[in-house]
């Protein structure tokens, strides 16, 4: 393969080389700037923080924590924004998170998606996301790609997204189910005691849909100062080692060219 071919494929390569449920412009959600996140207590406000790690997170260098510790606890990040979005719109969805080593209870963060499933203007099923717990380990980040997961309906049974479009094509999201009209969340914690020990973190949050954008939100428990780049995610390590190749293979043809002329004029 000549240089000039095996740059190209590399920089292909390079350039699609992300990290499974990374869009490339990540938005980082902090303390001072929530970016239209919805976070909030329902019961009993769980322990919850901003933090730096665990590990190393998919996004910047910290996550958002939760510890729940007492029954009828439970802590919500929602957005909206999606309401009245046909479901056949959704592209993406997807999300990692960590339990910690000292956790004793493993359930894991969940997924709300509410619905209007025959697109008559008016809520009746909810869709729930759950890791498949046979997956879920302590200690270490997992990517859990929902939008190719199986889903509880609360109708009834389990579907992926894709199947349960096939049974109601006229689905579209729907907010109005709860007060907060936060048509898509994320939640640890429960009405009961099922989630009391659960000690995790939660980052990485993608979701994309047709005509409303491509977006992974990555929480930091410090936002970079203003007009600083984020630190760097896989994207745009790819991009500068692309550029680096691009640069040596200029000079390894600038070298071969001077010596070719050298040779001319010997
Ligand atoms: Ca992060
Ligand atoms: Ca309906």
């Amino acid at each position: 393969m000549c240089l000039r071919r095996f740059v190209f494929v590399l920089s292909i390569c390079l350039v699609l080389g992300l990290a499974p449920g990374l869009s490339a412009q990540p938005v980082v959600v902090s303390p001072s700037d929530l970016a239209d996140w919805l976070i909030g207590p329902f019961g009993t406000a769980p322990a919850v923080d901003f933090v730096d790690g665990p590990a190393t997170p998919p996004l910047g260098a910290g996550s958002y924590e939760t510890e729940i510790q007492v029954a009828a606890s439970k802590i919500i990040l929602g957005r909206n924004g999606y309401h009245d979005l046909p479901l056949t719109d959704l592209t993406a969805l997807s999300y990692w998170t960590y339990i910690d080593p000292t956790a004793t209870n493993v359930n894991n963060w969940y997924l709300n998606l509410y619905l209007d499933a025959d697109g008559d203007g008016a809520y009746e099923t909810r869709l729930d996301y759950v890791p498949p717990p046979a997956q879920v380990m302590q200690g270490g980040w997992q990517f859990w790609d929902a939008f190719a997961g199986v889903w509880l309906v609360s109708t009834g049974g389990s579907s992926t997204l894709a199947d349960f479009l096939t049974a109601n094509p006229n689905a579209r999201i729907n907010a109005f189910d709860n007060p907060l009209a936060l048509a898509l969340r994320w939640n640890m914690g429960d009405t009961a005691a099922s989630y009391v020990g659960f000690v995790g973190n939660l980052d990485g949050v993608r979701i994309a849909a047709n005509g409303v954008g491509d977006t992974t939100w990555d929480f930091e428990r410090v936002a970079p100062p203003s007009g600083a780049p984020e630190i760097p995610t896989l994207s745009s390590l790819a991009l500068a080692l692309l550029v680096l190749v691009l640069g040596l293979a200029g000079l390894v043809g600038l070298r071969r060219r001077t010596h070719r002329g050298a040779g001319r004029s010997a």
